[in-house]
């Protein structure tokens, strides 16, 4: 079978998830600009299982790019959602101006532009920073730190210890959270929406993640990680921690853990049966749904 190389969130789901929860309960209207790790972020805005794994397969009906790039890049825009590029960073300037627009046309609009840590050292993203403090505009930089880019770790990146600590030097409040911790991602963003919301400007809120597996299901991570550091990195499981905290506070039964559980995987496997089934895209069409060379 071929697939396309799958970056995994395994490590980044309480991120992911708290975040645009905190989006769409206190933001107006809001956009997601996201990067290859954001299936949770592409999940909550509404893309299904089936339209995931069609994309992970590269098949027919793939919604967002049909099928023509990485999996999830692409487009959803009525769903809120886009990352044009696998070009580390290049998509943050996009999201200061999809959030410049809005100010333009007085649209309350809040833009969450997730990034990882590595991305977080390009040239543009300092710039957008710059930009969206300087003009006040209502964009939140959700950093994901895993502490790495791809076999890169973080020392060696940059020469201080928390993304966050940029934020000051912008003129932006920056803070770092326990991004396993769902309540905590939540509790971050939904601060800085209402900031932004109620006309404060940009907000950088950093969420300390793990990455689980390899960069991608290219890699091979043991050629630079130990075991033994993956392993310790799992103590935070963001699943394992919601279900534990779930299940303390009686908000959830064993009985419908097993249920929820056994639901998820039904749905992943008839996602996953629907889109092996599914046909390639044709090469009659392969032109299609791309910008042609003259402009067009
Ligand atoms: C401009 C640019 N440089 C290098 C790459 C190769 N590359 C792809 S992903 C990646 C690591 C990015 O790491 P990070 O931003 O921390 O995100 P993570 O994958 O850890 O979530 C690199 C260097 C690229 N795609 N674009
Ligand atoms: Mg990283």
């Amino acid at each position: 079978m071929d697939t396309e190389p799958v970056a995994s969130c395994q490590g980044h789901e309480a991120a992911q998830l708290g975040s645009v929860w905190a989006l769409r309960k206190h933001a107006a209207r809001h956009f997601c600009f996201t990067y290859y790790r954001d299936m949770g972020v592409c999940v909550a805005q509404g893309l299904t299982m089936r339209e995931v794994m069609l994309g992970f397969l590269a098949k027919e009906g793939e919604p967002i790019s049909r099928a023509r790039q990485f999996p999830l890049h692409g487009a959803d825009v009525g769903r809120g959602f886009m990352n044009l590029s696998n070009v580390v960073g290049s998509h943050v300037p996009e999201a200061v101006g999809w959030a410049l627009a809005a100010k333009l046309r007085r649209e309350p609009t809040v833009t969450a532009v997730y990034l990882g840590d590595g991305a977080a050292s390009q040239g543009d993203v300092h710039e957008s920073m710059n930009f969206a403090s300087v003009h006040n505009l209502a964009v939140l930089f959700m950093v994901e730190n895993n502490g790495y880019a791809i076999s890169v770790p973080l020392h060696k990146q940059m020469a201080i210890d928390r993304v966050a600590e940029r934020a000051a030097a912008y003129g932006m409040p920056g803070v770092t959270v326990d991004g396993t911790d769902v309540a905590a991602a939540y509790a971050a963003t939904a601060q800085a929406v209402l900031r932004a919301a109620r006309g404060g400007g940009p907000s950088l809120v950093e969420f300390d993640v793990e990455r689980y597996l390899p960069h991608t299901s290219d890699d091979d991570d043991s050629t630079y990680r130990n075991r033994e550091e993956v392993e310790e990195g799992k103590k935070r499981d963001p699943l394992a921690k919601l279900q534990e905290r779930l299940l303390a506070e009686g908000v959830l039964t064993p009985e419908r853990d097993a249920e929820l559980r056994k639901a998820a995987r039904r749905e992943v496997d008839e996602a996953t049966d629907a889109a092996e089934a599914a046909p390639y895209p044709s090469a009659a069409d392969v032109l299609d749904h791309l910008y042609a060379a003259d402009g067009r």
